[in-house]
């Protein structure tokens, strides 16, 4: 049997123990949910700012999802118990905690539900998790299904409460719910957040269909000396029914079912947070049935319906035409429409994930891009942060005062009109926060690139403070010299891309194309080191990322933006990508930086504490491979922009998906690197699904790999298919408009032909197209 079994619309992995961490996640419009295939989870939930229902048994610092995470014994989790009161037999679904082998495992992701198939000695049982669309609810449908012979079984649902607070905590059943309610007092010291806090849900519920025979609530007796692995609690034929007051609760409830042969049983259950009583019972009312649950899945596949994204592939390389067909386009969609589960994104990831997002819901793209600039500042510059709501706060990360935040503007924009076409936007009027004054999106963009080119120090390179892209970057500049190579250079692409808009949009771009020349030269003056560009210049006039380093010697983010912005030559452009080949790339994709550094500098910062091949220092950052990915389409290399995309989705055989440790639902936002230094965990997953990655990478296929690039007139089309696969069939919805493309890479064409006899077809432009019409066009391309 296969390790994994990966379709358009499932994923099932056929093993609990070999990939330890797999998972797939859920989400809806108040949640999400992360659902490792054993049964752990890591959920949470938006009252506004992100909450849990579901805690570990200590207190947690407020973080919420890490890179490489590992589960432990008492890592929250969803556990079904199931107990053979003939044979003794006690095991767990789907595997933790008893962790007892079943003669048949399939853990299967879907796109609207995660669930298990578990087979043991002729029982089948079918477990699955699916969420509402508007609701932090999850909803739990298990489903025993009987052989040949009787059996007596109990069957236990212990969801363990975790620590849910140092001030007040219990939990008991409620008969009348027919529901295990923990509660709680979220910590506070302030008077002020006593206000803050009153209306918050401090409730969580398990709401069962079936009425129980017992139930537990208290979490230290449930285990006794046996543990969660085997919980003194179920070796007594009936739960104790223990009150929780003041101690780390657990929801478990007790039902007997005696099995005759053929003999099938379903429960379901509603676990989630609540405010009180009457919130419970109102869930509880809409949800628990089996027409609830029918209700709520109809609804989901119609929300997910909406997250399709533009284009349908059929392509040489299956596993790829999966994953572009929907893993792809759901984990854009995700991004653009959850914020990543914060109320104050980082203003690039807000305006990247909204990049991706033109692809997949262009509507909800515009709206965060006018969002974002209702926030910029009274100087042009926009701020670290975009607040979703009245009140939300610029945390962590967003204190730190990072330059780039501007740059992402034209980028945002220059797909959002590629795909669109809607050059209205530009004359959108646009109150601001700071001032109250109106301006135009035009006006605001372009105020915001005057501040980009004003932010120079006396060469004409962008100063860094503390970040740019690279958020850890926090030392180069904070003493207010140092400046980033990579942001001048982006700078450059970003220039270009707004005198273009404005070139299209019949106005006058001189100002901005001026200004790319003198950021061009400081770029290639300063930065320029024989075969890539250096990084940036510290605070003491030390450049780095250059020849002269052991450690940090090159970085990708300049040589990418470099091919973008048009900075080099065809002979730099050659240099850089064989520096990049000979450095940088890896079996498992391109990293980030190399060498890693293993030491702190002082004067690069928080990132050379990063242990060496993690994240930004020099893993196979994937949002930055993304970037060069890119690149490399947007000058002509698709042979090698594609070998570098097809590294970045685990699998297909079996060894890449050991070594990698996760299945090809999404793109992490990396894979440990550090590959020429520490070969061991090289490849390994980061498990982490926000990233920035999914845009680019999105962009990259529609527009550089199949080449169905929008235009102010129109579709243009230059595919770049990769020479092993010389063919593939691709539906765009393009502007209303479905297009159905066969393209064919032939040895003898000379160049790009693009034939459709109901449009107009000048060159590679295709235009005279209606939204609600279907066109048919072919296109021969020169074979690579
Ligand atoms: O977060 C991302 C940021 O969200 O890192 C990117 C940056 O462009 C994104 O805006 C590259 O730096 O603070 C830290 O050290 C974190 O490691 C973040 O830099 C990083 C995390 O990897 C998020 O998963």
């Amino acid at each position: 049997m296969s390790l994994i079994d990966f379709e358009a619309r499932l994923c099932r992995l056929n093993s609990p123990t070999a990939l330890p961490l797999a998972a797939g996640y859920l989400w809806n419009k108040r949640m999400m949910i992360h659902m490792n295939a054993r049964g752990y989870a890591t959920a949470q939930f938006m009252q506004p700012e992100p909450s849990k229902y579901a805690r570990a048994q200590i207190l947690e610092q407020k973080h919420f999802m890490l890179p490489e995470q590992g589960t432990y014994a008492h890592h929250p989790g969803r556990f079904f118990y199931l107990k053979d009161r003939d044979s003794g037999d006690l095991r767990s679904a789907p595997y933790e905690p008893v962790r007892s082998a079943w003669d048949r495992f399939a853990f299967e992701a879907k796109p609207e539900s995660i669930g298990w198939v578990l087979e043991q000695n002729g029982l089948r049982l079918e477990l699955e998790l699916s969420l509402p669309v508007d609701e932090a609810v999850e909803l739990w449908e298990l489903r025993l299904i009987n052989g040949e012979a009787p059996r007596r079984l109990s069957l236990y649902p212990a969801f363990p409460l975790g620590l849910m607070s140092w001030m007040s905590q219990s939990a008991a059943y409620d008969p009348g719910l027919n529901a295990i309610v923990g509660d709680c007092v979220t910590p506070y010291q302030k008077v002020a957040d006593y206000f803050k806090n009153k209306d918050l849900k401090d409730k969580v519920f398990l709401l069962s269909e079936q009425t129980p025979v017992a139930f537990e609530t208290r979490q230290r007796p449930f285990e006794g000396e046996g543990g969660l692995h085997h919980p003194d609690a179920l070796i007594a034929d009936r739960l104790a029914n223990g009150i929780s007051r003041y101690e780390n609760p657990i929801a478990a409830l007790q039902f007997d079912h005696d099995l005759s042969p053929g003999e099938t049983v379903t429960h379901r259950f509603l676990f989630g947070p609540a405010f009180d009583h009457a919130e419970i019972q109102r869930v509880k009312d809409t949800w628990l049935s089996a027409e609830g649950f029918e209700r709520a899945r109809t609804e989901y596949a119609a929300y997910m319906a909406q997250g399709r994204g533009s284009i349908n592939i059929d392509f040489g390389d299956n596993h790829l035409t999966y994953f572009v067909n929907t893993w792809l386009p759901r984990q854009v969609y995700y991004h653009g429409d959850t914020n990543r589960l914060t109320t104050d994104p980082q203003t690039r990831n807000f305006l990247q994930d909204a990049l991706g997002n033109v692809y997949v819901r262009p509507e909800s793209s515009r709206a965060t891009l006018l969002k974002a600039l209702s926030q910029q500042h009274a100087n042009g510059s926009m701020p670290d942060g975009i607040t979703l709501y009245d009140g939300a706060e610029l945390k962590y990360i967003n204190q730190v005062p990072h330059t780039d935040h501007c740059v992402w503007l034209p980028m945002l924009l220059e797909a959002y009109l590629d795909e669109t076409g809607d050059y209205a936007v530009l004359d959108e009027t646009v109150t601001d926060q700071e001032t109250g004054q109106s301006k135009t999106v035009r006006d605001r963009v372009s105020w915001a690139m005057q501040w980009l080119i004003e932010k120079v120090d006396q060469r004409g390179l962008s100063f860094i403070e503390q970040g740019d892209w690279n958020d850890p970057m926090n030392m180069v500049g904070w003493k207010g010299k140092g400046v980033s190579g990579w942001l001048t250079i982006a700078t450059a692409y970003g220039l270009k891309l707004w005198a273009q808009i404005l070139t299209r949009d019949g106005r006058d771009p001189t100002l901005f194309e001026a200004a790319i020349e003198q950021f061009r030269d400081a770029a290639n003056t300063h930065l320029w080191d024989g075969d890539w560009y250096g990084r940036g210049i510290t605070d003491d006039g030390v450049i780095f990322g250059v020849k002269a380093d052991g450690e940090g010697r090159i970085y990708l983010n300049p040589q990418s933006f470099a091919l973008m912005a048009g900075l080099a030559g065809n002979g730099k452009k050659t240099l850089m990508i064989k520096a990049i080949e000979e450095q940088l790339e890896t079996p498992y994709g391109v990293e980030m930086i190399a060498p890693a550094y293993t030491h702190m500098r002082e004067d690069v910062g928080r990132l050379t504490q990063k242990f060496p091949g993690v994240a930004e220092n020099g893993s196979v950052y994937n949002h930055a491979a993304a970037f060069y990915i890119y690149s490399l389409y947007q000058v002509g290399e698709g042979d090698k922009a594609f070998e570098l995309l097809r590294k970045m989705l685990v699998g297909p055989d079996e060894a890449d998906y050991l070594r990698r440790g996760q299945m090809p639902v999404f793109v992490p936002n990396y894979y440990r690197g550090a590959h020429r230094q520490f070969p061991d965990a090289s490849g390994r997953s980061s498990h982490l699904f926000n990233t920035g990655t999914a845009s680019w990478i999105y962009r990259s296929v529609i527009e550089g790999l199949f080449g169905l690039k929008g235009c102010r007139e129109g579709l243009r089309i230059s595919p770049q298919l990769p020479s092993q696969w010389p063919q593939a069939r691709i539906t765009r919805c393009f502007r209303g408009a479905v297009f159905d493309i066969d393209i064919r890479s032939h040895d003898t064409a000379a160049k790009t032909t693009v034939t459709c006899p109901t449009a107009t077809v000048d060159g590679d432009l295709v235009s005279g197209f209606e939204a609600g019409k279907t066109y048919k066009i072919e296109v021969v391309t020169p074979r690579r």
